[in-house]
């Protein structure tokens, strides 16, 4: 692990009576029908804060991709994302995905940066997000990869690099990283999860009783000792049956989840 500050970065959710958390919506230009949910998803919400977990992109090479002339996607999930910040507080951490996630891009969209982890603090509770890949300790090759990209000489050096090449890294990580996937399913071995000693430490360091993460893409809500809990949020995917558009959200003193068909039916 990563050394980290001994104090988080602490949001202050006190004036905030809904705030949704969603998280592994890897959006792309494939897949119109989830950018789509969540588009719908962001017109209708009446959280006050939106807290996105990593990988709302399922690729991110460089802000610089906003200036190309193929973009249309990438600026249009902008451009939705300015419009709600009008009436929303939107923070985004990084996942493994879209961790090249920068500067141009948070201003345009007006979203809010967050480190990973940080703690959300509420009248009576404080929550530590995180978008979990650091934690998945029993995948040693991954954390060794993670090392190596977030490290700011390994980042400026492939920023450095012709955005043609930089797609063609990326095609070629998301292959290795699909054929890693297929492998375990042969193997019939469990994906690796988070690690449960691992996050009591940063609870307790962080002073925290619930761990809200992604990236596992297993929906749960796990009890890792008689006070400290593991809340794990859904990925996106419009196009499985039934389709996956899960949001956590936490109301009063609830944490709940709700889907956007939902909330279409009760007209919010
Ligand atoms: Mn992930």
């Amino acid at each position: 692990m990563s050394a980290h500050p001994l104090t988080a970065q602490v949001i202050d959710a006190r004036a905030w009576a809904t705030v949704d958390f969603i998280s592994d919506l890897h959006l792309q230009a494939d897949d119109p029908l989830t950018a789509q949910a969540f588009f719908d998803y962001l017109r209708l919400t009446h959280a006050q804060a939106i807290f996105i977990l990593g990988d709302l992109f399922e690729v991110w090479i460089g802000d610089d991709v906003l200036e190309l002339d193929g973009a249309e996607f990438e600026r249009q999930c902008v451009l939705h994302l300015a419009q709600k910040a009008q009436t929303c507080a939107l923070y985004f951490l990084p996942g493994n995905r879209d961790f090249l996630i920068s500067k141009d891009f948070l201003k345009s969209s007006k979203v809010q940066a967050l480190a990973d982890p940080c703690v959300l603090e509420t009248q009576k509770h404080r929550f530590l997000l995180s978008h979990g890949d650091e934690l998945c300790l029993s995948d040693r090759e991954y954390q060794s990869f993670r090392s190596l990209v977030r490290s700011p000489q390994w980042i400026s050096n492939f920023l450095a690099q012709p955005i043609e090449q930089r797609a063609q890294s990326a095609r070629e990580m998301r292959a290795k990283s699909q054929e890693v996937q297929a492998q375990i399913k042969i193997s019939a071995n469990a994906f690796p999860d988070l690690d449960t000693e691992a996050c009591l430490q940063w609870l307790s360091k962080h002073n925290c009783h619930c761990l809200i993460h992604g990236h596992t893409h297993q929906p749960n809500d796990l009890s890792l000792d008689s006070s400290h809990q593991r809340v794990v949020l859904s990925d996106w995917d419009a196009q499985s049956s039934p389709a996956r558009t899960q949001v956590l959200r936490l109301e009063g003193e609830e944490l709940k989840r709700v889907s956007i068909s939902t909330w279409q039916d009760t007209k919010i």
